[in-house]
């Protein structure tokens, strides 16, 4: 239902100066974003769309490829999912929390960085803030002196793990939501979250919508909020209702079979560049971005201007996003785990999973083994690369030894502007295998549109795997085959393609 609400609510990007200058991210042209002319020709919209590039804190986050959600507060209490600002701060009250065994959990499944859910809906912040008394403060749990977004930054510090705030615009405690005001006093908050507890890597903003006690609908002044954040934490990437991370569009865990990180942003015009590359301004694509295809062909040749817009795919490892005890039973396994592993990160996007800890302020033991179990599994499953024993020879371009030095920044030097490119892959013996995944080096664009990996049966070519886009990562499971032969090929590109990784395991599911 929520999700409604976050389709009515504009999403603003702006862009800092930073994010449009620097010719340091791409040799080509360095852009997170372009215009498009209306004399583009065809040949210009795609040379334009291929060296659309991240910007450098969005390359570092596509790389974690998994990041950690931990929703806590006072819902934990009070065995619900959104609360609504009523509840008593004194039914806080966690009687072992340990976010360093969060943390923890989270590292020894690969998970990479955490977002804490600082404030959510019901407006009961975890950290003494100044700005209200609906907090931690007022709770019993260490005499009122406790922060949990302290004790979670240095427990991520220690674990050496990124660390993220969600901090919920919809604030149903709030006496001041559904005016101007509230957007001073989110400010505050923001402030007090990006200059107390060090470096913040992700800032979360979730599109719900409500109205105030007057009966209003908050105006969120998002511009307002992504340059404090610009300012205050330069490095953080700001997803979700913001410029730099998308949601994938759905809670499931499971992103588009079609994943395109660079995106049609209509109103993006020669003005607002210019005027962003002097103080940095605000703007918001046109539609929603939860369709099949956002960024093929089609979409591109229609589009003002383009934009690096990355999907992040959020799931939890419950039904709910808070913890319940009766859910202690449907924590997912790690076989469905990994299938989402496999249509998250292996469909070019990041895994935002959530692991709510539990009353007692631990990650209950279930999610704990369920998470390990998850990690056992991706190391049994990627622990073979093939392509590293096969003869490898390219149709153009001689480095194959790239491809698997397991490095995302060299790829396969094909020659611009050829667009389609053949890997030849033999054994001497043959080979079994169900799983290929392929990378691109984004730093350069991502430019596959279609390839196929086909095998040698004998007689014939047969096809064993295919697919369209790759972007950072692209996984896909097939039928197992055994072949001494195998090809990949790059059928379409924009520009020549520029294949960082190839990757050839075996793996069936039991
Ligand atoms: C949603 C919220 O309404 C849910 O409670 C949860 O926080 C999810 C990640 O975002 O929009």
């Amino acid at each position: 239902m929520h999700r409604t609400i976050f389709l009515t609510v504009t999403i603003f990007l702006f862009h800092s100066l930073a994010f449009f200058s620097a010719g340091a991210q791409d040799a080509a042209t360095g852009r997170s974003a372009v215009v498009l002319n209306p004399t583009d020709t065809e040949t210009d919209i795609i040379r334009k769309a291929a060296t659309v590039v991240p910007a450098p804190r969005q390359l570092r986050w596509q790389q974690l490829e998994l990041t950690g959600f931990f929703h806590f507060g006072v819902n934990t209490f009070t065995n619900r999912e959104w609360g609504d600002g009523k509840e008593d701060p004194r039914l806080f009250n966690p009687t072992e929390l340990d976010a360093g065994q969060w943390v923890k959990a989270a590292k020894d499944a690969g998970i990479r960085q955490v977002i804490l859910t600082a404030k959510h809906h019901d407006g009961f912040c975890l950290w003494p803030t100044a700005t209200t008394t609906h907090s931690v403060k007022s709770s019993p749990w260490k005499g009122g002196k406790g922060d949990v977004v302290k004790e979670v930054a240095e427990a991520c510090r220690r674990y050496q793990m990124g660390f993220g705030v969600y901090l919920s615009p919809w604030d149903r405690n709030s006496s001041v939501y559904g005016t101007d005001a509230y957007n001073d006093f989110f400010v505050q908050q923001l402030t007090e979250l990006l200059t107390r507890y060090g470096r913040v890597d992700e800032v979360w903003f979730d599109g719900a919508n409500g109205e105030g006690p007057n009966g209003k609908k908050q105006v969120y002044d998002f511009e307002r909020w992504y340059k404090l954040i610009r300012q205050l934490q330069p490095g953080a990437v700001i997803a979700i209702m913001g410029p730099d991370v998308r949601w994938v569009g759905t809670e499931s865990g499971y992103g588009r079979e079609q994943e395109w990180s660079v995106v049609p942003a209509n109103n993006l015009d020669q003005s607002a560049v210019a005027a962003n590359s002097q103080r940095g301004i605000a703007f918001k694509p046109e539609g929603d971005m939860r369709g099949d295809d956002l960024g093929s062909r089609q979409q591109i040749l229609k589009a003002k201007g383009l934009v690096w817009y990355p999907a992040e795919t959020d799931v939890s490892i419950r039904p709910g996003w808070f913890f319940h005890e009766s859910e202690n039973g449907k924590v997912k396994t790690p076989e469905k785990l990994l299938d989402i592993y496999f249509h998250s990160v292996g469909r070019n996007g990041v895994l935002l999973l959530n692991i709510p800890p539990d009353k007692r302020g631990l990650v209950h033991e279930n999610d704990v083994r369920q998470l390990k179990e998850w990690k056992q599994l991706r190391d049994e499953v990627f622990k073979t690369n093939l392509v590293k024993t096969a003869a490898i020879q390219a149709s153009n371009g001689s480095r194959t030894g790239v491809l698997t030095d397991e490095k995302t920044g060299t790829d396969l030097a094909t020659r611009a502007p050829d667009s389609v490119v053949t890997v030849n892959l033999s054994w001497k013996t043959p080979q079994t295998f169900s799983v290929l995944c392929l990378q691109e080096n984004i730093r350069k664009g991502q430019r596959i549109e279609q390839f196929v990996l086909d095998y040698w049966d004998g007689k014939d070519w047969r096809k064993a795997a295919g697919g369209t886009t790759v972007g950072y990562k692209r996984l896909v499971q097939f039928e197992a085959v055994r072949a001494s032969k195998v090809r990949l090929r790059i059928l379409s590109s924009r520009l020549n393609p520029c294949l960082a990784e190839l990757g050839l395991y075996n793996y069936t599911a039991k």
